[in-house]
């Protein structure tokens, strides 16, 4: 029976902390599908289709960093096999293309020189290599590729595998052995977390921007396996998967009820992955189809702002390039962001807390000279209040517990002064690494924080509110 204690026990690693705090990132989908107009290559593509005429990784890079971006995921291999490196371990690369520039390497570099990092999307599933679905043999391939990504481009942040597992050219499926995978990358780049078919992020469950009212961070172990135990369970052509309790999509993965009879849980932060167009890969027709700035800025905030990261798929035309429809939004997205999150009215007001008195019971696991929040006495409520010698007009206010120290934030509130008594503006869940309450246009002179349910005692590492 697992209690609050069990809960806490469970804390993230430092590098899903460092993958955390990037919060925003970016995937990038380019490859023949680009130039065939499709978004699962068949792998029989003659290389001498990819042509980018313009190819310019340093636009992509300007792109995502004006839109406040902090890393770009690559698709160096998709399902059609074809590599965006010139690879030993097959012909179908770019060094047979009329390209024949290292697409990946270019990348790197452009990401070094911008201040991003840099992440790999490999696809185990390979519709061209003729030794996919001989077991070994090709394991060994695909670890080679792993291998010359991961020690040919400096430091990797991600490595993002999905599970997609069909036929390959000899119209065999291979069984993918991750764990093979898992302690190559854990020994080239431990700092690189793996994503969905890997143990550090786990996958939201759909690619639509949809986002859960509660996300929780702690999960049952069994939830790592959801993505993976698909991509085995295809291979045999049941759908023995399905009948599993825990999937990717459902609503509630860690509530206190839900996590009460499981024997093991991790850390296993969900990120949201979309494209600012219908399809993952460039397609002329989509061209006004980007996704409306209202629309981004309600999936950031529901991710980002919900405890989630939110990786944004940008693909680049046949050109090489960011089409001006998207870096045109993506621009127009980092000027809300800039805007919205520029003045913390925290920083001018007068704030009532509870002295972090000894008796919390943390106090030792806190870094010193941190000025975290806590209730007094380690007693619920907390309550926070900022007051103003005037109104102000707030539009978020912005949560982050200390994760160190786990998930603890069950309930809270945000009350402004009524008349008489204290309104309720809002109610929430949970806080992990970011919670941003929108409080439209908010007039009020002072606001109130009120935890009023956590696992053990919540400790507030930061809490800001910030003006129109
Ligand atoms: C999926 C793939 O099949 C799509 O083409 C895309 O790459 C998406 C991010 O992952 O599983």
């Amino acid at each position: 029976m697992a209690n609050d204690a069990d809960l806490i026990r469970v804390v993230p690693s430092a590098r899903q902390i460092a993958l955390q705090r990037m919060e925003f990132y970016a995937f990038v989908h380019f490859t023949v599908n680009t130039f065939t107009d499709r978004e699962w290559g068949d792998g029989t593509e003659n290389p001498a289709l990819f042509n980018p005429t313009e190819m310019n990784p340093d636009q992509w890079v300007e792109a995502i960093r004006a839109a406040g971006m902090r890393g770009l995921i690559l698709t160096c291999k998709h399902h059609d096999g074809f590599c965006l490196w010139p690879s030993k371990t097959t012909r179908h690369t770019v060094a047979a293309s009329p390209c024949p520039v290292d697409v990946v390497g270019k990348t790197a570099e452009a990401c070094r020189r911008g201040g991003i990092r840099f992440g790999v999307y490999l696809s185990p599933w390979d519709r061209n290599h003729p030794l996919y679905g001989t077991g070994k043999a090709y394991d060994d391939v695909f670890v080679n590729q792993l291998t010359e990504l991961l020690t040919g481009y400096g430091e990797i942040f991600s490595v993002w595998f999905d599970g997609a597992c069909g036929e390959g050219p000899n119209g065999k499926k291979q069984y993918y052995d991750w764990e093979r995978y898992y302690r190559v990358i854990r020994t080239l780049q431990p700092g690189a977390c793996i994503h969905v078919c890997g143990p550090d992020i786990r996958w939201c469950g759909n690619e639509a921007g949809m986002t859960r009212p509660s996300e929780w961070s702690v999960v049952p172990r069994r939830t790592m396996d959801t993505e993976k135990i698909a991509s085995l369970s295809q291979q045999e052509d049941d759908d023995s998967f399905r009948l599993r309790p825990i999937r990717a999509q459902d609503l509630d993965l860690g509530s206190r009820e839900r996590l009460r009879e499981e024997k093991e849980l991790i850390w296993y932060p969900a990120e949201v992955n979309t494209s600012i167009r219908p399809g993952w890969f460039w397609h002329e027709s989509e061209n006004d189809q980007v996704r409306s700035l209202e629309e981004l800025i309600r999936i950031y905030l529901n991710s980002v702002g919900g405890n989630a990261t939110f990786l944004l798929n940008i693909p680049p035309d046949r050109r090489g390039l960011f089409h001006e429809q998207d870096v045109c939004r993506l621009r127009e997205m980092g000027n809300f962001l800039r805007n919205s999150f520029r003045t913390n009215l925290m920083r001018e007001a007068e704030i009532t807390a509870p002295e972090a008195a000894p008796g919390h019971g943390i106090e030792h696991l806190i870094p010193e000279n941190e000025n975290f929040y806590f209730p007094q006495a380690g007693k619920l409520p907390l309550e926070i209040t900022a007051r103003w010698p005037s109104s102000r007009r707030i539009r978020f206010l912005v949560l982050r517990e200390h994760l160190p120290l786990s998930q603890r934030i069950e309930r809270f509130e945000v009350l402004i002064p009524g008349e008489g008594t204290l309104k309720l503006l809002y109610q929430g869940t949970t806080v992990g690494n970011k919670r941003i309450v929108s409080l439209d246009d908010c007039e009020t002179s002072a606001i109130t924080l009120r935890v009023t349910d956590a696992r053990g005692v919540p400790a507030i590492e930061h809490f800001a509110v910030y003006a129109l």
